[in-house]
């Protein structure tokens, strides 16, 4: 009886002994994955996001997504126009493909955007004879807008960007001179927060710009999340857009900018990240001529090289006050700058090749040595 029972104990605890190891080795294996993506490699400093179409979300670009980044937003289809086209008919159907896949695979969602002057709809501004609405109607369509697309994702969208580009590019003027402004003023800005915070009192509400690494429109942006601020309304971060190019921002800049924002004692993500192989050309939107060449030169790889390796040096300094980093568009087969300012101009600002292959750039920006 004794010796049966020792057997039996024998067999057991080697029985156990074999299933734990067979656990760690399990586990071991599926947390080491063959190859690390972008996010692995930032994991202690912020997630890594990536402008997505609910097309991209199939075969080898949805496989890219899921090694690379750990969040995404949506390029198009949460925006005003796409997802609510008129006033009584929403358009769900795209916006929960984007929605179910960052659910299905555990990855971050932000939203956008709530507010903005562009791909708003044109029937959120005109009245039944297609004249201007009062000031009472928009802010009433506004918070319709926000109340039914805020709560539909609520819980799987963290953050969303409430106000869009509201700010002006005239050096002299303080908000863009577009509908929301001529019809409400500006009360249409602490309106959007005050409304995205009673629709979903856990989320993380952004303003959202670009440029907004320069002086100029540095200290607007500051000034109105203060006014937000002042009002006593919730805003818990700043969006610097980040469409930067290879010839800027200075470093300087950059920190500085961070830094202002984050004295306002919010959060400060980097939203749409981008570096066009251009210089900035204002409103040319002209198409590309039959003469100008667009192939990706060697000069301009180089000074994309040292301009990603710059940015994503001062990314990891301000690891503590950047809450995340989103590419906008997934690699160089797509990206909208490739229509924009100059129409048909081929651009290759992203991480990723055409063929989806991680360009030198890559390198630089996972090696963190210097
Ligand atoms: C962004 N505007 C928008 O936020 C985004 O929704 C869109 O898909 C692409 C870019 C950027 C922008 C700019 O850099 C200069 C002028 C106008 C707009």
């Amino acid at each position: 009886m004794k010796t049966k029972s020792n057997s039996t104990g024998t067999t057991y605890f080697t029985l156990t002994l074999l299933f734990l190891a067979a656990t760690v080795f399990m586990g071991y294996s599926q947390e080491e994955p063959s190859e690390k993506g972008l996010k692995d490699y930032y994991k202690d400093h912020f997630p890594v996001g990536v402008a997505v179409s609910p097309r991209a979300l199939q075969g080898e670009s949805a496989e890219l997504i899921l090694k690379h980044f750990n969040s995404m937003t949506p390029e198009n289809v949460m925006k005003m126009g796409p997802i609510h086209p008129e006033e009584d008919r929403y358009n769900w159907e795209y916006a929960d493909q984007v929605a179910d896949f960052a659910v299905k695979h555990n990855m971050k969602l932000r939203g956008h955007a709530l507010c903005w002057h562009n791909q708003a709809g044109d029937w959120i501004f005109k009245d039944e004879n297609g004249g201007q609405v009062s000031k009472e109607v928009l802010l009433q369509r506004l918070k319709d807008h926000i109340t039914t697309v805020v709560k539909r994702y609520k819980g799987k969208i963290y953050a969303w960007d409430v106000v869009n580009e509201a700010i002006s590019d005239k050096e002299d003027e303080f908000l863009r001179d577009s509908e929301w402004y001529q019809i409400c003023g500006e009360d249409f800005v602490i309106k959007a927060f005050e409304y995205a915070h009673e629709a979903d009192p856990d989320l993380k509400l952004y303003y959202n710009d670009y440029s907004a690494v320069h002086p100029i429109k540095r200290d607007k942006i500051y000034k109105l999340v203060k006014m937000v601020q002042d009002a006593g309304v919730p805003v818990h971060g700043i969006g610097i857009q980040g469409h930067f190019s290879i010839y800027e921002p200075s470093e300087q800049e950059l920190r500085d900018a961070i830094e202002k924002y984050a004295s306002l004692g919010v959060e400060v993500q980097i939203t749409e990240l981008d570096v066009s192989v251009y210089e900035k050309e204002h409103s040319r939107r002209d198409p590309l001529p039959k003469d100008e060449d667009d192939a990706f030169k060697p000069e301009q790889e180089q000074k994309q090289i040292e301009q990603y390796e710059m940015l994503f040096r001062v990314f990891r300094d301000f690891g503590d006050t950047l809450t995340g980093v989103t590419f906008w568009n997934i690699s160089d087969r797509y990206s909208w700058l490739d229509n924009f300012p100059v129409r048909g101009r081929k651009n290759y600002p992203l991480l990723f090749d055409g063929k989806l292959q991680p360009k030198k750039a890559y390198y630089k920006v996972i090696d963190f040595e210097k």
